[in-house]
Formats: structure tokens, C-alpha cells, sequence
């Protein structure tokens, strides 16, 4: 792995921390630039109190001089505001005892029960500070440090919603270029009116019968250099990188690529994308001089990228939380009881695309560090460079002869 990120942090403790390993020197970086990615985790009808109380940012901690990475690695702080609720409860010295907001009924779907009994623990709060999505906030601060690398190769990464709690977005053939204007500009991130308020109705009712909504949400990465990723090995797969970086993200349980489990119901001749010369298709986007006809691959063929759009979709549950709880066991009693009720939001599926872009982001920029190597972002840039005269070389090259 070339570009590798860690995160420490608990919901309620006193902030969220990022390390990222592995970006070259002179990337040209700015607070501002990493803020407006995780103001943008913060949005989407359907979220709890919680984002009325935090202002997220960074704070550079280490591996940034000047404006720009000094190669070193890059520490950021993102400070919890809701701390100052917390600190009794969550004071790191003490004598061990816990005797506030104590968490004896697990809820069923979250980290609870399973945590406590693995990590002998007698409080679930132990568990779920950490399993809580607040750690997301982290992974969009490391993101962002990913995808500002990627801009520098031309990368566009944006995403949008295409279902929440069971209705489907009809959203345009052609996707909107830059994506994320569009879909920003919607409560739930999405490309169709209609849905919108159908979606923003089933939301207040959930929140009404105090149940949680899920959906699916889809990530496009325009501008990906063909070649990231590799045939040769099951782990330098993109696919299965992609699968597993997206599948990590709390409450996500399934991923496709392009077509995705569609491509399994359909004949080889509905599914493949033919290819044609640039020529074939006047105006478009070729690379290397060659051209699919359709993007059903989603960009990736044989755990490379194609040039194509990267097109994958991720599904998330409904959060665990409900504040009609179901029926749970207490762990000091052992008797039946109702899960306990924590502050949480409805949905939060409009704020998972943001995550899933930062974690298609951090995959690619490992992928395209990986080919292309380089201590500095101009030794990157010239190694990259020389790939793509090489391959568009080797294309003058056939038609010549
Ligand atoms: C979140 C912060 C949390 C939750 C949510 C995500 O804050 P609090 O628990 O204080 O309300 O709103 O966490 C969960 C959905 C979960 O299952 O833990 C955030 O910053 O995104």
C-alpha cells in the first residue's frame, strides 16, 4: 500500500484524529479545502441534533509547512464541540467505574452486544463511541487529502443517491458534469425533484413512527487514468480494493460495480462493451485512442481501470438506533427489555455518498501512487505523464503500420 490512513477517536470524546502515510511532497493543501468536504458530511435531511452542534474542521497537527505536504506523514485534528457535554462521562483518567449514561441495552444491528461480549466490557458505550459513524468524520478529512492529489491527475470524484428508504431516484441518462453541484444542491442528494419530496415525506414519517431508513448510494470517478489496479493478484484487484474500502464503511452491506448484480441476470452480449476506435465516436472522451461503446464495466475490467467513468454503488442499512426500539436483553439484569435510545439520525444515507467518495478517493490515490510511484508531486506527475505519451505511442504505433 502506498497511501495508508489510520483514524483514533470516540463519538463523545474530545476529537477524531487522522494520519495519512504516503502523499508526495509539494501537493499544494489548504484547510479550507479538507472544511468544505466534511461540512458536506454534515448535510442531508434526516440527521440528528448532533450536526447542529458540531462545526467540523481540521486542524493541521503535523506533515503540512507553507501550504504544501512535505512528503511526511500528514496528522490532522478534528475537534468534537460536543465534548464539553461529555467530559465527566468520558474522562480518560478515573478509577474505572462508570456511573453516568451507562449502555446496558444493546441495540439490536449495532456494534453493542457483539463488542461488549468480545472486549469484556460491562458498559456498550465502551463499543459504540468507537463503532459510532462519527469516526466518518476522519475518513472525509483523509479523503479530502485524496482526492486533492487525484484533482492534480485530472480526477473528478462525485456521487448521488439512488434510493432511500425503498424509493427509487429516476435519475438522467447522462449524469450532470461536475456531479456533486448537482446533487448538493438537494437535502438528499438527489437528481430528480420528484423523488426528492417523495423521499423528504417518508423521512418525516419515519421519524414520526421513530424508525431509520437506508439506501443506495452511487460514486463517479471521472478522468481515472487507465491502468490503476492490476489482473495478476486477488489483492491488487481495484475491484475488490473498492469493494472492501466502501464495505468498511459503517452500515454498508453490499457494493456493484457498473452494471453490478444486473450483469449477472443478463447474456454476455447484453453486458460487454464493445469497443471502437476514437475515430468510431466522434467528440468523445477516448483514451489511448480507444473507445467503449457503453460503460456497463463501470470502468474497471479485469481489476484495472479502463479510462471509463468508475461507476460504483453502495447500499447502506438503516441506522440501529430507533427511537421505537426493539426488544433487546439488559446485560445487568439479563431480563428482556427495549434497546436503549440514543440521539441518532433518521437517515443518513445523503452524508454516506461523502463518505464513500473519500473512500473511492483514497483507494484510487493508493492505486495511482502505487504505478506511478514518486517522492515529489512533480516526479509523480512526470511518471505519469510518460505513461500516457508511452500508451498513446503505442496506438499511433497499429494505425501506421
Ligand atoms: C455522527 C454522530 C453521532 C450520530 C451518528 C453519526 O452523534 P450522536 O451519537 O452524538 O448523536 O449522530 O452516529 C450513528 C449513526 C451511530 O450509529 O452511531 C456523525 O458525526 O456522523
Amino acid at each position: 500500500m502506498r497511501l495508508r490512513f489510520t483514524t483514533a477517536g470516540e463519538s463523545h470524546g474530545k476529537g477524531l484524529v487522522t494520519v495519512v502515510e504516503g502523499l508526495p511532497a509539494g501537493l499544494p493543501l489548504g484547510a479550507e479545502y479538507v472544511n468544505h468536504q466534511l461540512r458536506r458530511r454534515m448535510q442531508g435531511y434526516g440527521r440528528g441534533a448532533r450536526m447542529k452542534i458540531e462545526q467540523d474542521a481540521i486542524e493541521w497537527l503535523a506533515g503540512v509547512r507553507a501550504g504544501e505536504s512535505l512528503g511526511s506523514p500528514v496528522a490532522m485534528l478534528i475537534v468534537n464541540r460536543d465534548w464539553a457535554n461529555w467530559e465527566d462521562v468520558m474522562a480518560h483518567e478515573g478509577d474505572g467505574e462508570i456511573r453516568r449514561r451507562r449502555v446496558t441495552r444493546p441495540r439490536p444491528g449495532h456494534a453493542d452486544l457483539v463488542g461488549v461480549l468480545k472486549y469484556d466490557r460491562l458498559d456498550a458505550r465502551d463499543i459504540l463511541e468507537r463503532a459510532s459513524a462519527r469516526e466518518t468524520a476522519a475518513r472525509v478529512a483523509a479523503g479530502a487529502l485524496a482526492r486533492r492529489l487525484l484533482e492534480e491527475f485530472g480526477v473528478e470524484i462525485g456521487s448521488h443517491v439512488v434510493s432511500l428508504g425503498g424509493i427509487v431516484v429516476s435519475a438522467p441518462p447522462r449524469l450532470p458534469v461536475p456531479l456533486n453541484e448537482s446533487s448538493d444542491a438537494s437535502p438528499v442528494r438527489v437528481l430528480d425533484p420528484e423523488a426528492e419530496s417523495e423521499i423528504v415525506s417518508r423521512i418525516d414519517e419515519a421519524q414520526k413512527n421513530g424508525d431509520t431508513l437506508g439506501g443506495e448510494i452511487e460514486v463517479v470517478a471521472r478522468g481515472v487514468t487507465l491502468g490503476l489496479g492490476s489482473h495478476v493478484s486477488w489483492d491488487r484487484k481495484l475491484d475488490g480494493r473498492l469493494a472492501a474500502a466502501l464495505m468498511s464503511i459503517p452500515a454498508m452491506k453490499g457494493v456493484e460495480i457498473g452494471l453490478g448484480f444486473e450483469a449477472a441476470r443478463r447474456p454476455g452480449s447484453a453486458v460487454h462493451d464493445p469497443i471502437a476506435t476514437q475515430e468510431a465516436v466522434q467528440g468523445a472522451d477516448a483514451r489511448a485512442g480507444f473507445q467503449r461503446l457503453s460503460n456497463n464495466a463501470g470502468g474497471l475490467e479485469g481489476g484495472m481501470t479502463t479510462g471509463e467513468p468508475l461507476v460504483v454503488r453502495v447500499a447502506m442499512k438503516p441506522i440501529s438506533t430507533l427511537m421505537s426500539p426493539l426488544k433487546t436483553v439488559d446485560l445487568t439484569s439479563g431480563s428482556e427489555a427495549s434497546a436503549q435510545s440514543e440521539r441518532s439520525d433518521v437517515t443518513a444515507v445523503p452524508a454516506a455518498g461523502v463518505i464513500a467518495e473519500a473512500m473511492v478517493a483514497l483507494v484510487l490515490a493508493d492505486a495511482l501512487l502505487e504505478k506511478f510511484g514518486g517522492d515529489s508531486l512533480e516526479e509523480t506527475k512526470r511518471n505519469h505523464q510518460a505513461y500516457l505519451e508511452a500508451v498513446g505511442r503505442r496506438w499511433d504505433g497499429v494505425r501506421d503500420s
